[in-house]
């Protein structure tokens, strides 16, 4: 990639003010619990979004999408969401900052904001969010907003909520802005405490294998499945009402509450439950597994959380199966799982590294003479969450 400084004077014919840089994800383990109150995994990654940005004092917003080629120009007044999506992360953390931070008058005069990153899109690494983290940052920093990192967290999710159309939880904005250079960071959903650990893999490394499969029903299925999981929690509450969320369920009465309905949307939302009070469970002692040094019983939960996404949060599909089934009889690929929102994008696997050429090229082969798709393969490292760029 070219320099984002020089990009934007390229386009505009001024110095920007700043330039960030924002990180995709990955997530250990801990998928789907973020919106229930449960723990997560995450870590910032060395695949980014840049963005530089400069002032205007015209009162419109210019956005130039370098890697699509596009540009946008939006008036700063009445933002409301637009009818193209990459536009959606931008003016939507804008539309936050105005509304929380009661900012309008410093960003009325508009900013112009050139984008460029190598973060695969669809591939479950999430972009959009490191896209609004990059834009939330930049802005903080330019009018001095004062934000901390987990404000700038919860305004980038608002801001996917009600300007792109998902109910996201906050795992991804919170793992751009927080990640920390070779650490994982365990994050409590219910009251946003968060703990770094160091992850040492010593002779393996994470591979992420992308199915190069984008769902279109993607955020459709994420929204049901956030409303089926809020379906069962009041059918437990009306007998528990002391549940307030799923850290306080327990699995009995997922089971007392829960598994006997006999109809099918009642199946579902059992199903849904069950996956979410085993999945927060097992973070919980995926993590103890991690500070123990044992990654082969860290890697084995893995295999479990896949389990329970693909047949009871049913959230996976043929494809990603068919990658974690490949890998999973191979004793040096010690744990592998669909990560992120499902339907499609990518797995995330722990290979020995001697035999990571050799596996890898064998899980290509497969993958093209049962899909015939090529297998997008790549290897992350954990690097540090949203920065200024020197
Ligand atoms: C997506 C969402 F954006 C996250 O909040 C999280 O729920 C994840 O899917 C599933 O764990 O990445």
């Amino acid at each position: 990639m070219l320099p984002i400084r020089s990009l934007f004077f390229n386009h505009f014919n001024y110095a920007p003010l700043l330039a960030v840089q924002s990180p995709g994800r990955i997530n250990l383990i801990g998928e789907h619990t973020d919106y229930n109150h449960g723990f997560v995994l995450p870590a910032a990654i060395d695949k980014y979004i840049q963005v530089a940005i400069g002032k205007r004092t015209d009162g419109f917003i210019h956005l130039v999408a370098l890697d699509l080629g596009e540009t946008m120009i939006i008036p700063f007044e009445n933002l409301k969401p637009h009818p193209t999506q990459w536009v959606n992360y931008i003016i939507g953390v804008v539309y936050e900052v105005i509304e929380k931070k009661n900012s309008k008058d410093a960003l009325a005069q508009g900013f112009d904001i050139c984008i460029q990153g190598n973060i695969p899109s669809g591939a479950g690494l999430s972009s959009s969010a490191a896209l609004e983290c990059a834009v939330i940052f930049a802005l903080n920093e330019l009018y001095a907003l004062q934000l901390t990192k987990m404000e700038m967290a919860l305004m980038a999710q608002q801001a996917e909520h009600y300007f792109a159309g998902v109910k996201c939880g906050l795992m991804d904005m919170f793992a751009s802005l927080h990640g920390q250079k070779n650490k994982v960071i365990l994050l409590d959903c219910a009251n946003l405490a968060y703990t770094y650990y160091p992850l040492a893999l010593n002779e393996y490394s994470i591979v992420l294998f992308d199915t190069q499969i984008k769902h279109v029903l993607a955020s459709t299925e994420y929204n049901t499945r956030r409303i089926e999981c809020e379906s069962g929690l009041q059918i437990v509450q009306e007998k528990y009402p002391a549940v307030k969320t799923f850290r306080e369920l327990t699995i009995e009465q997922v089971e007392e509450c829960l598994a006997s309905n006999h109809n099918s949307t009642n199946a579902k939302i059992y199903q849904r439950c069950k996956y979410v009070v085993e999945e927060i469970e097992r973070v919980q002692l995926a993590v103890k597994d991690l500070t123990a040094g044992n990654m082969q019983a860290f890697g084995k939960k893995m295999f479990e959380t896949h389990e329970g996404l693909s047949t009871l949060y049913e959230v996976s599909c043929p494809e990603l199966d068919f990658l974690v089934d490949s890998v999973k009889p191979n004793k040096n690929v010690i744990g592998a799982r669909m990560m992120g929102g499902g339907f499609g994008g990518c797995t995330i696997n722990i290979i020995k590294k001697s035999e990571l050429e050799a596996i890898s090229k064998e899980m290509a082969a497969n993958y093209l003479s049962a899909y015939q798709q090529p297998l997008a393969i790549y290897h992350t490292s954990i690097e540090a969450g949203t920065h200024l760029i020197a």
